[in-house]
């Protein structure tokens, strides 16, 4: 097997499936330890079990694929509305930040108001690998897409993708950061891309000022205990009441730092109608979403990663929501009838939730 010809048709392949910046990095990821290590160390992972559990196995390419020579890594794009018109897409952006700070509509973050992208993103990468295995025989490989163990986004820099924004994530200059990463390993010498080495935030510090929850504690590093990506997902308990105010309306991940971003406005469309939003979560109403039974809410999230949190949790976010949202008589009467019928965990949050809305204001 010629691993020159393989790349050059896995590429061709590739773009041909939709999967259109990819690059290939070498295995070697050991230089993530030590900020990995101190990351850890401050217990900044939460609740996240997952993070602690694998420690610093996540740098060893070994647990995912043994054997492993190389890392084919992909960027797919997740925001249909967008286009190529730079000013075009910073009027999308500015419009969802508005929305994302108000008090009338929950927010559901961009990435999942369409299906759920790990299903996605496996099946179309599955489909690639297959084409690979038909023209050129056995090969060892595994695919990662979030989930996995793995630095991600340091791999994908290190396969020429992009740089790490101030706020951690992957931005790329003709691309923004609105995309998900996903990768595949084998054990297959690849030839290796040349990592993104210029770091484009100059001065800026636009993502670290709006964050809302100060969660940005050092430039490159996110304390996921105070983002609301973390809060609204991965947390599975009762949300810090410190943090409640600052949620907002903000119901399923958070965007704010990626929205004040000034590469975004360069970010490209998702190519796949997999990732079209779906109604209700472009434009939710929250009398709608309070009115949800946990059926209606398996029915109406079918397929999507928003599905993943649960109702329970659902409803929690949802009771911040209204503790953040305008008072109204409806509102407190129907969040007074759900206290009979929802768990202790949202029962506790709606009652910080009746206490915001009574309050007399100011
Ligand atoms: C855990 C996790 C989270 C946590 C913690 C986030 C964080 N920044 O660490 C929470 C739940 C908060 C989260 C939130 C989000 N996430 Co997330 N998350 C992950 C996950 C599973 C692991 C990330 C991780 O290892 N964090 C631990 C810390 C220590 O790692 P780190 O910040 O990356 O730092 C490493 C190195 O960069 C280096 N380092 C540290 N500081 C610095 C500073 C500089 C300057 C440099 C060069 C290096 C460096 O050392 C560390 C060791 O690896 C990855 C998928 C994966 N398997 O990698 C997705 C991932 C990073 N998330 C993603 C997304 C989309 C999000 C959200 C935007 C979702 C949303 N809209 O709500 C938010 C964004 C919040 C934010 N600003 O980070 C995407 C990012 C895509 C992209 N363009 O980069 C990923 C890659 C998932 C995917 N496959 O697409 N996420
Ligand atoms: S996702 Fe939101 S809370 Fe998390 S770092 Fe970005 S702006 Fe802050
Ligand atoms: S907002 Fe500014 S500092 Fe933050 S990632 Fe974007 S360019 Fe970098």
């Amino acid at each position: 097997m010629n691993a020159n010809e393989i790349w050059s048709w896995l590429t061709q392949q590739a773009n041909r499936l939709g999967l259109e910046c990819i690059g290939v990095s070498d295995t070697h990821l050991q230089a993530c330890e030590p900020k990995l290590q101190a990351w850890l160390n401050q217990g900044m992972q939460g609740e996240m079990q997952y993070m602690a559990k694998y420690g610093l196995d996540r740098v060893h390419a070994d647990t995912i694929l043994p054997g492993a020579v190389s890392i084919v890594s992909f960027r797919i794009n997740y925001v249909s509305k967008l286009n190529s018109q730079p000013e075009e897409n910073q009027a999308i952006l500015n419009e969802e930040l508005q929305k994302a700070c108000g008090n009338t509509q929950p927010f559901v973050s961009l990435y999942a108001r369409g299906r759920d992208y790990h299903k996605t993103i496996r099946q179309k990468l599955t489909q690639l690998m297959n084409t690979v295995h038909q023209r050129y025989g056995e090969l060892g490989y595994r695919i990662t897409i979030d989930s996995a163990p793995t630095p991600e986004v340091e791999i994908a820099r290190k396969a020429g993708l992009g740089w790490r924004g101030k706020h951690t994530l992957l931005i790329h200059p003709k691309a923004g950061s609105l995309f998900f990463l996903a990768e595949v390993f084998t054990n297959l010498p690849l030839p290796i891309s040349s990592p993104f080495e210029r770091n484009h935030c100059g001065n800026c510090t636009a993502c670290v000022r709006a964050c809302p929850t100060q969660a940005i504690v050092q430039e490159g590093v996110v304390d996921a205990r105070r983002c609301i990506s973390y809060l609204t997902i991965e947390h599975r308990s009762s949300i810090p009441v410190e943090f409640r105010p600052a949620i907002g309306l903000r119901i399923y991940g958070c965007d704010d730092c990626q929205l004040v971003c000034p590469w975004n406005k360069f970010a490209q469309p998702a190519l796949w109608a997999d990732f079209n939003p779906r109604a209700p979560f472009e434009s939710p109403s929250l009398t709608e979403l309070l009115n949800w039974s946990e059926a209606e809410f398996l029915k109406k999230t079918e397929g999507m990663a928003i599905r993943r949190i649960g109702f329970e949790m659902f409803q929690r976010n949802l009771a911040i929501a209204c503790g953040n949202s305008q008072p109204s008589v409806e509102l407190i009467v129907r969040l007074q009838h759900l206290k009979s019928t929802c768990s202790d965990l949202v029962k506790e949050h709606i009652d910080w939730a009746l206490q915001c809305l009574q309050k007399p204001k100011a």
